[in-house]
């Protein structure tokens, strides 16, 4: 319904929406753009110099203009009230209980994103400041605490399983990034000192957008959205969507590696 607008392919439940709206407002914008240049084109023609050399202090008389700037207003209200309102609201307020999704830590910094996942024992372990290091371990993930041993990090690469929600909680370590996903019709800013939710559920997994865009190599692509530093257009980040079994997989995979690292070794005993 709203191709028209050329936005990006969509893969995420609460996307419709978001485009309807954009729809209407372009809708809408074209019937004020539309009207108002009418007006113009109309006054000039109808108060033009040579019909009326004398300016006419009084002006209009009639109240046609203000019932028309009444009824812009009450459709601007309308778009505000009965849709832009509501949309933010359920992204901002009913954010799903996270025994039913799937919670990702994606910590931002000049110029990368950092994903976390909690592991097979759902808990994200300690982190401290002074265990970061920018090569190893850029989130200072305490591998002596037992809920971190199986904690999984990945560097630019989101992997997350489709149709199910998702709780990404935003943090930043230095400036201001931007959490932007087009597909995902998401964008959510990073801001150091805060950590931010943000949920959606992925319905389209990469391999299924590959064959409905016709192109073999596509990639969500975390874009960041926010000019953050100079390096600010190297940071991109990709997104996997997989089907349950293969994230199961991958989960596993990643866990395989944890402990031929020594690190998970409490956990699986
Ligand atoms: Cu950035």
């Amino acid at each position: 319904m709203t191709d028209w607008l050329g936005l990006p392919a969509l893969a995420a439940t609460h996307g419709g929406q978001i485009d309807s709206l954009i729809g209407w407002i372009h809708v809408f914008m074209l019937i004020l753009f539309v009207g108002w240049g009418g007006f113009i084109a109309y006054t000039l023609v109808r108060f033009r110099r040579s019909r009326h050399p004398v300016a006419n202090y009084t002006g209009v008389k009639s109240h046609a203009s203000s019932s028309l700037e009444i009824g812009v207003a009450v459709v601007e209200g309308i778009l505000l009230f009965g849709f832009a309102i509501p949309i933010w609201a359920a992204r901002v307020d009913r954010i799903p209980p996270e025994s039913e999704a799937l919670v990702v830590h994606v910590t931002g910094e000049q110029f990368a994103w950092n994903v976390r996942y909690a592991g097979p024992d759902g808990v994200f372990g300690r982190t401290d400041i002074k265990l970061i290091d920018l090569q190893s371990n850029p989130l200072g993930v305490d591998r002596s605490d037992p809920a971190a041993k199986d904690d999984v990090t990945t560097l630019n690469q989101l992997y997350l399983p489709v149709n199910q929600p998702i709780i990404v909680k935003l943090r930043s370590k230095d400036v201001i990034h931007s959490f932007g996903v087009p597909e995902f019709r998401v964008k959510q800013d990073a801001i150091p000192g805060l950590t931010i939710p943000v949920w959606f559920v992925p319905n389209v997994t990469t391999a299924e957008m590959r064959t409905r865009t016709g192109n073999p190599e596509f990639q969500y692509e975390i874009a960041c959205a926010q000019l953050c530093g100079l390096g600010h257009y190297t940071m991109r980040g990709f997104v996997t969507v997989l089907s349950a079994d293969e994230f199961q997989k991958w989960a596993e995979a990643e866990q395989a590696k944890l402990k031929e690292l020594g690190a998970v070794d409490d956990v699986w005993k």
